[in-house]
């Protein structure tokens, strides 16, 4: 009997290929095996922040053996006049006045340490990585700027043209915030600062290519987390229609948002190269290249002015920062817009004003990052919120609830406008019911009297409490196409990639249930071109609601269609037929059945001859001429095909809670407990969402207490390895992370789901800001922490300066 899998904590079945080492990822694609062997590409990347480009010249790595080309700017027109154009705008927005992408190699200056200049093809990548030695670029150095202060003064530009460094700057009014603070009976004032950090997937970028000359194709394996994009980006910048591109994403170790560009300069580089050459070209980044030439996110200085009564409400919140987006805008003012639109979390402030400006800096460019924006929000409201209780002298989360958001509001609209123009509306959430779960989950109410015990123990103790709001499962649409063989097995594929999310576990738990097939007999292909031309990708949280939909309603189309052509076979009702484990029948008759393979070969024009006692197809003929193969107006096949697109993004919430302790001498700070209350509306797997919270939570702590990227004056990141970049290890992260969720079920999509792939890390900042305070109030001082993210010397600094106050 089958039972409903949707909702049940079904293991992972990729876990088993993972774990043994049999993950295939880009650098193991073997192309042309017997064929010429591949070529490797080294990229020269500038070692300065800023500066002029005078000369490159490459004379002495042309004649040099197994040196096979090498490719500077001037060279970039050769392969299409496209590719000699700047990089996509892949998010414009009327706001973004002055935005800025760069070339695929660097035209004639260059504006970060990293940043492409000139791309050598060799026999292999030691080869390679000495031609590049060999290149000599002279360079006119320019002023570089470097940091938020720098970018805000002014008094050098990165790019000339841009006055102020300002490429844009955006504001958004409900009410009037400034009049309502001016009213309100109490008024506070905070500045906050996030550095700027990135995500460090496993697998860094990686990208092969293949021209077949014989047809005119382009096949091209990248590490991304949009294979259409990519191939949209290749065609275009190549001159080739998109037929002639077909992009292929193996596993992908992690991605996080920094695979989400497109395309990547390389991802263009290696197959103008494959075509050039004739040959199959391959690139592979390492580490160092991962720090200094894919993305960082996070920097943001924020300035907040609140408003509020004696009991905490909110009457007016005003909220201006400063966004460093790095050297160029690929992703124009994405990460802003979802601070600005998002701080607001589950409260409702009956004024708000926020304003922004996105920056330029001589850094790495910005993508979005897991949470994109959200934690920076996240911390600029809830650290608000602590200011609050804490001015008032009243409990931080009974401030928290009188300014939520209640049931019977939902849909709730915050009046803020979104990226698309759209207003953004909050579906459904219960934020009154999440708070009492995180308080007893937590320990919430018993905290103060565990705090006095262990401070009567010399040891310092203190909780933080964090909530957030986060739209997910954001359109335009995806596409899913179901396919059931003859042998009765189920092949689904869905165009968005997947990078270590389970996918193939739950979308084959999807359609297990809407098939009435066993969960085994279900294989999800995903991010591959051929399968499934047309899809967005794997970002924002968004593949469960997205393809999850999609899925649901391929299967339920292939499902209608095996319904027809059983109950054709059957000679039964199709109202009377039900499928159990990819049989079906006839209800109350179970002898009466046929089982989904042999559905499959019904439905099929070339009619195998179906053995009943092998239950195998042994021959075929055309079948009778005279009579259709299927049920009337069908397509032939036993398949399914759906695309989903819905409304708006549906909005998932949490709350998150930290007990810490920091070490009166050392300053060591140490996590006693970290609890999670969640809403992503119904779950399709429990297990891999908690294993989604667990990652997240992992990483935020990386964000909040260790990893940050230390820049110089100059513009030199110096801690551009895992020597020094500090990145939380399995000892760092606490042993048991309490979950609990709750479920409102999104109205907006079939199945009720919300998103959950970048919850986990959205509230690190504020909560462990939070903790640390309440822990350091118990030392006679108390301090302020403004700046995130804070080690133990940062703590102890800290110490120090609130002593000498
Ligand atoms: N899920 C579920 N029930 C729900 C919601 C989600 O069972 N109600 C499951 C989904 O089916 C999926 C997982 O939870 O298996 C995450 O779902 P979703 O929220 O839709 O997020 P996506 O699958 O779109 O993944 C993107 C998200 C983002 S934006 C980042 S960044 C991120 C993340 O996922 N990057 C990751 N998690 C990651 N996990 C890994 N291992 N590697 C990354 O690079």
């Amino acid at each position: 009997m089958t039972t409903k899998l949707m909702g049940q904590k079904v293991q992972r079945v990729e876990d088993q290929r993972f774990l043994r080492g049999h993950g295939r990822y880009v650098d193991d694609v073997a192309v042309d095996p017997g064929q010429h062997t591949v070529l490797h590409a080294a990229v020269l990347r500038s070692p300065h922040a800023h500066a002029r480009i005078l000369d490159i010249d490459v004379s002495d790595v042309l004649d040099v053996e197994g040196v096979h080309a090498v490719y500077t700017y001037d060279d970039l027109a050769s392969c299409s006049p496209q590719m000699a154009e700047p990089l996509p705008l892949l998010i414009p927005h009327p706001a973004l006045t002055h935005g800025r992408t760069q070339y695929a190699l660097a035209k004639d200056e260059v504006n970060y340490v990293g940043e492409a200049i000139a791309f050598v093809v060799a026999d292999d990548r030691y080869l390679a990585e000495d031609a590049v030695s060999r290149i000599r670029v002279d360079y006119e150095f320019l002023t570089p700027v470097v940091g938020i202060d720098a970018a805000r003064a002014a008094t050098s530009l990165v790019h000339e043209d841009v006055p102020g460094n300002v490429g844009a700057r955006m504001e958004q009014n409900v009410g009037d915030a400034p009049a309502a603070i001016a009213k309100a009976p109490h008024r506070l004032e905070l500045d906050l600062t996030v550095e700027r950090s990135a995500c460090m997937p496993m697998e860094g970028r990686g990208t092969v290519a293949r021209w077949d000359a014989d047809i005119n194709r382009l096949q091209l394996w990248t590490s991304t987390q949009s294979s259409t994009g990519v191939r949209a980006a290749v065609a275009v910048k190549m001159g080739l229609d998109l037929g002639q591109v077909d992009v292929i994403t193996p596993d992908v170790g992690g991605g996080f948002g920094v695979k989400i560009n497109h395309p990547w300069p390389e991802e263009l580089l290696v197959p103008m190269a494959a075509r050039a050459l004739g040959r199959t070209v391959k690139f592979t980044e390492d580490r160092r290249e991962h720090f200094i030439s894919s993305a960082h996110e996070r920097g943001q200085v924020q300035h907040i002015e609140v408003g509020f009564d004696d009991d905490g409400r909110l009457l007016g919140l005003d909220v201006e920062f400063w966004h460093d987006h790095g050297a160029y805008t690929p992703y124009g003012l994405i990460v802003p817009i979802i601070t600005s639109t998002q701080l607001l979390g589950p409260y409702k402030p009956q004024n708000y004003r926020v304003v922004f400006e996105s920056l330029y800096t001589n850094t790495v460019i910005v993508t979005p990052y897991r949470g994109a924006g959200r934690p920076q929000g996240c911390y600029a409201m809830e650290r608000t919120m602590d200011a609050i209780a804490q001015y008032l002298g009243k409990d931080r989360a009974e401030v928290r609830a009188v300014n939520f958001i209640q049931p019977d509001e939902f849909p709730f609209d915050q009046g803020m406008i979104f990226q698309d123009g759209r207003e953004l509306e909050y579906d459904s959430g219960d934020y009154p019911a999440m708070l009492e779960k995180i308080k007893d989950l937590v320990g919430w109410d018993e905290f103060p009297a565990f705090q006095q015990e262990m401070a009567e123990q010399g040891r310092q103790v203190g909780i933080g409490l964090a909530c957030y709001v986060e739209g997910t499962g954001v359109g335009p649409y995806e596409g899913a196409h179901v396919h059931i063989e003859t042998s009765g097995k189920v092949k689904v594929a869905t165009g968005l990639t997947t990078q270590g999310q389970g996918h193939a576990t739950v979308f084959a738990q999807l359609v297990a249930d809407e098939l009435g097939v066993k969960f085994e007999d279900v294989e999800v292909v995903t991010g591959d071109t051929r399968r499934m031309a047309y899809a967005v990708g794997t970002f924002a949280s968004r593949a469960a609601v997205m393809s999850g939909s999609a899925i649901h309603l391929a299967a339920k189309r292939a499902k209608e269609k095996v319904l027809k052509i059983a109950a054709e076979a059957l000679e039964a009702d199709e109202k009377d037929l039900e499928i159990v484990d990819g049989v079906v029948s006839v209800k109350g008759s179970p002898g009466t059945s046929i089982d989904l393979g042999t559905v499959s070969v019904l439905s099929n024009p070339l009619r195998y001859a179906f053995d009943e006692k092998s239950k195998a197809a042994t021959q075929f003929s055309i079948g009778d001429p005279g009579k259709p193969p299927v049920a009337e107006d069908d397509e032939p096949g036993l398949e399914g095909k759906d695309f989903y697109s819905p409304e708006r993004a549906t909005f998932a919430s949490g709350m998150h809670a930290v007990i810490v302790e920091t070490d009166p001498d050392t300053a060591e700070i140490t996590i006693l407990k970290y609890a999670v209350v969640h809403d992503c509306g119904h779950l399709i797997n429990p297990m891999i969402v908690e294993g989604q919270i667990h990652g997240g939570v992992a990483q935020g702590i990386g964000g909040a207490l260790y990893e940050r990227m230390a820049y110089d004056e100059s513009g030199q990141l110096l801690n551009a390895s895992f020597m020094d970049f500090l990145m939380p290890y399995v000892t760092e992260v606490p042993d048991g992370i309490d979950i609990d969720h709750l479920e409102t079920p999104s109205p907006l999509n079939p199945l009720g789901i919300k998103g959950a792939g970048e919850a986990g890390v959205i509230p690190s900042a504020a909560v462990f800001a939070a903790a640390i305070e309440d822990a350091e109030r118990l030392s006679s001082t108390g301090l302020a922490i403004t700046a995130m993210p804070i080690s133990p010397s940062e703590l102890f600094t800290l110490r120090q300066a609130a002593v000498e106050e």
